[in-house]
């Protein structure tokens, strides 16, 4: 949306007067899923998708938010920005003051705020953490606290802990805030140690396939997960000194795994440990220009959560099972949290409307559902933008 169209919806609705505009984007992660809440590496990009937020100081008690997209209007008292509103969106923009008021800063005043979102709904490409980090972003900015990008992540992270029930690692908030165009953001999600790996892809685009079957990241499966992923942990601490599942080795691994006795927990943790290998290992080939072997791990990390992990779900499996075996397609996953939501596949340029086509009418013909396709653009991270 183009930014002076939300200005004027801006001022339409708020009256005349200043006003600043912020911009933070949605995520693809091409490798390294479910990995970050266990100390693992990840390599999202960020994308031209997005959460704008303008945003303007008031001398009133209250801040009134509204969303473009989400049609949305409601009004939170200063005093009030530490509880949920309900069950509503607009949690997520007041999740991001509470945890502001936690750090110790004080709204005397209020503000007005205007959202617009351009990131697919229910896609999977982390709207919320979009959302959370661009009302971060904004915050800073206009009240002048101050806070570094990091602090602002984990601010992030944390209001979608506390307002939204998902106890979500910090890849979303991390890629929305740090990406950066062009590149990936190579994260080690334990030490928050980054190095941005340039998207050199000679002649291969990044396609996103919307399944459009909802993903359906609920407090309930995901953390589900998150709790395995802890009692895989504690089964392993009694034979060797771990903190989390990052802390073993794919070979420590098979010779401990024995010591797991609950079968799945145990298929958790082997996709977890063997999924931070993958992802190692195709940095390198990114780094390498190898792209074919880049894929090839694509297509194990999603066999891994499909038949260890199981967050891949038949709309998933449908669509990457359409995607492969098409000529020029060098790889192709789920990616986010699973359950539906996107694939997101390694298409040769020259292949793309073809993959699009095949792809589109195999998922048709196995699902009933009609798909959308991206070829991804990425962007920065988090910024100030008028
Ligand atoms: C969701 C979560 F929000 C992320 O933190 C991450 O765990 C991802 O699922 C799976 O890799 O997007």
């Amino acid at each position: 949306m183009d930014i002076d169209v939300l200005k004027a919806r801006f001022l339409e609705k708020y009256g005349p007067g200043s006003v600043q505009g912020f911009f933070a984007p949605g995520r693809v992660n091409l490798i390294g899923e479910h990995t970050d809440y266990n100390g693992g590496f990840v390599l999202p990009c960020a994308l031209s998708f997005g959460n704008y937020c303008l945003i303007r100081r008031t001398d009133r008690p209250y801040v009134r938010f509204s969303s473009l997209n989400m049609k949305f209007e409601t009004e939170v008292s200063v005093e009030d920005l530490d509880k949920p509103v309900g069950r509503e969106w607009v949690n997520y923009p007041v999740g991001v003051f509470a945890q502001f008021l936690k750090k110790g800063v004080r709204f005397a005043q209020g503000a007005d705020l205007l959202f617009y979102g351009d990131v697919p709904a229910g896609a999977g490409l982390s709207s919320s953490a979009a959302i959370e980090v661009v009302t971060a972003v904004a915050i800073n900015n206009v009240y002048g606290t101050g806070y570094s990008e990091i602090d602002l992540v984990k601010m992030a992270q944390k209001a979608e802990h506390e307002f939204a029930g998902v106890m979500c690692g910090i890849m979303d908030q991390f890629a929305s805030a740090m990406g950066k165009e062009g590149h990936a953001v190579y994260l080690n999600c334990d030490t928050l140690e980054y190095e941005l790996v340039p998207l050199t892809l000679e002649g291969v685009k990044i396609v996103i396939a919307n399944t459009n079957s909802p993903h359906k990241l609920d407090s309930g499966k995901y953390n589900e997960r998150v709790g395995e992923c802890r009692a895989a942990v504690a089964a392993l601490q009694p034979y060797k000194a771990i903190r989390q599942l990052a802390d073993i080795s794919v070979e420590e691994f098979s010779g401990l795994s024995v010591h797991i006795q609950d079968s799945t927990v145990m298929r958790r943790a082997r996709h977890v440990v063997s999924e931070i290998e993958r992802t190692r290992a195709a940095v390198e080939f990114l780094k390498a220009g190898n792209i074919q072997a880049f894929g090839k791990l694509m297509i194990a990390s999603h066999d891994s959560l499909r038949d260890d992990y199981e967050v891949t779900g038949p709309e998933l499996d449908a669509m990457v099972e359409s995607s492969l075996g098409i000529e020029g397609v060098l790889g192709s996953r789920m990616t986010g949290g699973g359950f539906g939501g996107c694939t997101v596949s390694l298409v040769k340029d020259e292949a793309i409307e073809e993959f699009i086509s095949r792809a589109g009418a195999g998922y048709k013909e196995k699902t009933g559902l009609t798909p959308a396709f991206y070829v991804a653009e990425t962007s920065d991270g988090g910024k100030r933008i008028c």
